[in-house]
């Protein structure tokens, strides 16, 4: 997320791992069969991968139940091909038609078995919730009691109730030094910094998690302080965060800061041991639509929730049609870094899809004509949702609303979605690896892509009803889940093989073993641009460009946005796949 802006603090910490992790960087290639290591709910599609670079002595492979040890399916694994991301022959086993549930490994000649997953109705109950804890897990401004946090039980850090105003924010009412406060929110990634670009569609994705398929999300219990309030789990993280950017909107004139930050990244130090000073930084175009977009949708979300939280849906949709006023009336401010600031920059040129993502939700929320006019539905992309290009939110939030738009909108969006999925689908089916690549998969955050992707097929499914979308999408999550050739559950603490050194600094500097769970880290990157930090590793072939070391936050970072698809994901995927109950 921050190319090539590493601080000193986070060379120092490099030398120590580097040792440690020369041997896991040598030789990244995971034991075969592998599949998701959580699991799969009875009637997804299921999908192994057998490597073959050594020939097998059969051509079956069989589910074995791990208690009993009988065999519960046997079938020929499909024929030998080449995926040249891996540089591996490959065979693949379909166990589709396992759907008693249970624990299994899958056993083929010649190998070792795969890491268990389980079949269930509620496989992704846990994952769920940890997914979600981990934004817990990143408040600034709280202390982590060990009654939720356990072992990660830590000190407040940020309380950022005395922030100073950046010269590049500064204004006649609130001039260069001026104090305001903005507490709460979430640690944005590896760092301990805030960001709106990225905090909008963090949060958004949790939303809608919740406004699309409430009777999942809604469901989800996890241990935090406001438990017990009335409010869902889901919608109480979420608030968190939402209270914090609400406090970045100036309230003379709606304009909404686009960081809040030390100028310099803190050390691998525990939160509360970083006690820089903290800026907010100039208000911009993308951070006041980001804003407007999240709290428009918010305050349709949290409208249900009037006796709990009184007021809270009015400010909110204030606070939006505000921040999105404010834009009309500086429609191009880009971000320009200060020379005095080196945190992550979250710039973006290109702002016309966050233009109709505000605009969009603020239609869905009022139904004001002002809004639809400024959405050029016919021009806007459908690319898979990330902080830089929200296109995608746009679809996915007018495919949930079909039922409110005029005729020949709700036409476009089925049409958009099947059109712009159906290329994933065919390189879905066409896949040695039963996996459809889309641009970025191996890069910065690469599994945020891939479920980004996911997300959008998500979605065309919901509008078209097509079952290859959802069994593609099912596809691409359970790559991040383990069915891929490090063999790795690519989300801390989660599965049989996951994550051990986070780019993440209370992993780091916590004095705990594990690492804090919960966290989806970024995946297999080519690039390397944390080369000059990290000990070797190999950036070919470019699925196994990976490095389980806390220096390399090229491959191994974590961040609210790449958790937040996952979250979105795991709600979809129990609300969509078809189920006896
Ligand atoms: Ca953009
Ligand atoms: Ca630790």
């Amino acid at each position: 997320m921050r190319r090539g802006l590493l601080s000193l603090a986070k060379r120092s910490v490099t030398a120590v791992a580097a040792a440690a992790c020369f041997i896991a960087a040598a030789n990244p290639t995971g034991p075969s069969p592998q599949v998701n290591q959580t699991g799969f709910l009875p009637q997804a599609a299921k999908w192994a991968v057998v490597h073959v670079d050594k020939a097998l002595p059969g051509d079956d492979f069989a589910v074995v139940d791990v208690a009993t040890g009988a065999t519960v399916l046997q079938a020929t694994l499909q024929p030998v091909a080449h995926w040249a991301p891996a540089g591996q022959q490959i065979r693949l086993a379909d166990l589709s038609a396992l759907q008693k549930t249970g624990n299994y490994r899958i056993r083929v000649a010649g190998q070792p078995d795969s890491a268990p997953f389980e079949v269930g109705g509620s496989v992704y109950a846990t994952l769920s919730q940890g997914v979600l804890k981990a934004y817990y897990f990143s408040r600034a401004g709280m202390a982590l009691e060990q009654r939720y946090a356990g072992v990660y039980a830590r000190e407040a850090g940020h309380p950022d109730t005395e922030v100073l105003v950046h010269a590049s924010a500064a204004d006649a009412k609130r001039p260069a030094g001026s104090v305001i406060s903005s507490p709460k929110g979430w640690y944005d990634a590896g760092d301990y910094n805030k960001y709106i670009v990225n905090s909008g569609i963090s949060v958004s994705l949790l939303l809608a998690a919740y406004e699309h398929f409430p009777k999942v999300a809604g469901a989800w219990q996890v241990d935090i302080p406001e438990q017990g309030n009335g409010l869902p789990a889901v919608l109480n993280e979420a608030a968190w965060n939402i209270d914090w950017m609400l406090s970045m909107q100036d309230p003379a004139d709606g304009g909404v800061y686009h960081k809040l930050t030390n100028l310099r990244f803190d050390g691998f130090v525990m939160p509360h041991v970083a006690t820089k000073p903290r800026y907010v930084v100039q208000k911009t175009t993308a951070a006041a639509l980001d804003f407007a977009a999240t709290m428009a949708m918010a305050s349709r979300v949290y409208a249900r929730y009037e006796t709990q939280r009184p007021g809270y849906a009015g400010q909110l949709l204030a606070a939006a049609r505000k921040a999105f006023d404010w834009a009309e009336q500086h429609p191009q401010v880009l971000y320009v870094q200060p020379a005095d600031v080196v945190t992550g920059q979250y710039d973006d040129q290109n702002l016309s899809d966050e233009w109709a993502w505000a605009a969009t939700e603020l239609w869905l929320s009022t139904q004001e004509a002002r809004y639809r006019s400024r959405l050029d539905l016919a021009s806007l992309p459908c690319n898979p949702p990330a902080w830089q290009d929200v296109s995608g939110m746009v679809w996915m939030s007018l495919a949930q609303h079909l039922a409110v738009l005029p005729a020949a909108d709700a036409a476009h969006v089925r049409q958009t979605l099947r059109s712009c999925t159906q290329h994933f689908v065919a390189d879905w089916q066409a896949s040695a690896y039963r996996l459809a690549l889309p641009e970025g998969a191996f890069g910065w955050g690469g599994n945020s892509v891939l479920l980004g992707q996911a997300m959008l097929l998500a979605a065309a499914h919901r509008v078209g009803g097509e079952r290859p979308a959802l069994d593609a999408a099912q596809s691409a999550v359970d790559y991040v889940l383990g069915r891929n050739p490090l063999g790795v559950t690519m989300v801390t603490g989660f599965g049989a093989r996951s994550p051990r050194h986070p780019h993440h600094r209370p992993s780091q500097a916590d004095g705990v073993d594990a690492p804090v769970p919960g966290f989806v880290v970024g995946g297999a990157n080519p690039k390397q641009e944390d080369k000059a930090e990290c000990p070797p590793y190999r950036a070919d072939p470019v699925a196994l460009a990976y490095v389980d070391d806390v220096c390399s936050y090229a491959s191994n970072e974590v961040a609210i946005n790449w958790n937040a698809p996952m979250v979105y994901m795991l709600a979809a995927l129990k609300a969509l796949t078809p189920s006896m109950d």
